[in-house]
């Protein structure tokens, strides 16, 4: 079995998560930058100061955030350690990153564009030309390697000017502030890329680090929503007239949903949460509200604050492409408190040290969900194994998890792709290196093909080096995935 000669194999980062150099290049401050380092078992935060000058901490995980109280403004404590401001510094080694992306064999790099690094603010006349030529070095050097940029424009951060002057995304102001910056974007680079994604995770972000809005309710959050789904439709509409032929996605947060039992209560309750975090995706990729956002807002208490000429907007930039992450997947039932990644367990399968269900056929699953559901062409653009790694004595990384993990989900993606009928456009596999985690902010959870030495508070000396995992995924993608049928797989 083979994957086609036009697959894209790359792999995938967020700035926030490996930049670094946050006051560099002329970049402004962005809501991530005030998140903390965390664990498990201490969430990360958002440190902020009240106008009586006590400081204080906003829980800040990605999937349960916390409000941030009337009069907070996020601020730098000195005691905290804030990952964002080095992340594993590719700022200064992206050249060495993409030359060993190159080695890998990738013909793709997912990255996000920092929008505080192209508009400080948000909302300047000009973009910051420093900010432009940084990705712009970038793209030669990888065109360089053959490699294709795929560029997520909004991966869960935005200018801290925009979430302190006008609530992030609650606002109409970051749609036009963001059409603005897409414009730059596809003027700079759009002969050069043809995928192009909107949003990370739309069905994730909530609360501010990831929308700059300071309250988390629901009311909140669905208005911030429905702005980020129109600021969606106008760049693919514009993203179409501009750069002819290229295509968008955003990026939906995957996990195969299974009813607990077959007891038709936990079935029902099953498909309602599939609906509610299908809604989101559903929205972008069929440019309308479905018929059981009725459901979800009642249950939920929400009145949408929807303008007159909303619903055209939506329709005229429905997505060209699904793109999904996919790490595990949830069992649903009635008792189930989750959000969009978590559920009760499922004794059928391994866990991570992380808590996270290992679960391939999953992947499978969703792809034909998906491909059903749409009739789109997929991506996925997301995918890989958080463990803890170790540096031998030789020096060598023998990390043969992540291969067995890898492996098991290459193949059930081949599977759904040659035996299911499925177009599968490419994988960008979660992480080509080391890099700080979203959810815990650690380094110590490490997904990378690249080591990078660096701990969880940026100690190290940030060299990179190859594991076991990089030499194997070379030999996968030179034979087109046929080496992972061999019987050492
Ligand atoms: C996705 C995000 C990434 C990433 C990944 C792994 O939700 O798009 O930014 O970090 O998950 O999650 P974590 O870093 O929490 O292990």
């Amino acid at each position: 079995m083979r994957v086609p000669d036009s697959f894209l194999w790359g792999g995938a980062t967020a700035s926030f998560q490996v930049e670094g150099g946050y006051q560099e290049g002329g970049r402004g401050l962005s809501t991530h930058d005030y998140e903390t380092d965390g664990s498990v078992e201490e969430p990360r935060a958002i440190t902020y100061r009240m106008p009586d000058g006590t400081a204080g901490r906003a829980r800040s995980s990605f999937f349960n955030p916390e409000e941030l109280p009337d009069g907070a403004v996020p601020c730098f404590l000195e005691d905290c350690y804030y990952p964002s401001h080095k992340a594993v510094d590719h700022y200064h080694h992206w050249k060495e990153d993409i030359a060993l992306m190159a080695g890998i064999g990738f013909n793709v790099y997912r990255f996000s564009i920092c929008w505080s690094r192209i508009f400080p603010t948000g909302q300047e006349e000009q973009p910051n030309e420093e900010g432009l030529r940084f990705y712009e070095e970038m793209i030669d050097e990888m065109e360089k390697h053959g490699m294709e940029p795929l560029i997520t424009i909004h991966h869960d951060e935005l200018p801290i000017y925009l979430a302190e002057n006008y609530d992030g995304w609650s606002s109409r102001h970051t749609i036009d502030c963001y059409v603005k910056y897409c414009e730059v974007l596809f003027e700079r680079f759009g002969k050069r890329c043809r995928y192009w994604l909107t949003f990370n995770e739309i069905n994730a972000v909530r609360g501010y680090a990831a929308c700059g809005t300071h309250k988390c309710d629901n009311q909140t959050h669905y208005n911030a929503v429905h702005n980020m789904f129109l600021a969606s439709a106008k760049a693919v509409k514009l993203g179409h007239e501009r750069m002819p032929g290229s295509t968008f996605g955003a990026m939906y947060a995957s996990s195969a949903l299974y009813p607990a039992t077959c007891r038709p209560e936990d079935v029902f309750r099953h498909m309602q949460k599939r609906r509610e975090t299908y809604f989101f995706i559903d929205v972008m990729a069929r440019g309308y509200y479905p018929s059981y956002t009725k459901d979800i807002f009642n249950r939920r208490g929400v009145t949408l604050k929807k303008e007159p000429g909303d619903d055209q907007i939506l329709l005229e930039g429905p997505l060209d492409y699904i793109s999904f992450s996919y790490y595990r997947s949830n069992v649903i039932s009635t008792e189930t408190v989750s959000n969009v990644i978590s559920g009760d367990p499922n004794p059928y399968l391994e866990m991570t040290p992380w808590g996270w269900p290992v679960d391939p056929i999953g992947l499978r699953f969703v792809l034909n969900e998906f491909y059903d559901r749409y009739q789109k062409p997929l991506f996925i653009v997301e995918n890989g194994l958080g463990a803890m790694d170790k540096v031998e004595e030789d020096g060598t990384i023998q990390d043969d998890y992540r291969i067995q993990y890898m492996a098991d989900h290459l193949r059930e993606m081949m599977k759904a792709m040659n035996e299911d009928g499925v177009e599968c456009l490419g994988y960008t596999m979660w992480a080509p290196m080391d890099l700080v985690s979203l959810s815990t902010g650690e380094m110590k959870k490490r997904y990378g093909l690249i080591y990078v030495d660096m701990d969880d508070k940026g100690r190290g000396t940030l060299a990179r080096k190859k594991k076991k995992s990089y030499h194997w995924m070379k030999g996968v993608i030179s034979t087109g995935g046929e080496s992972l049928w061999d019987s050492e797989g």
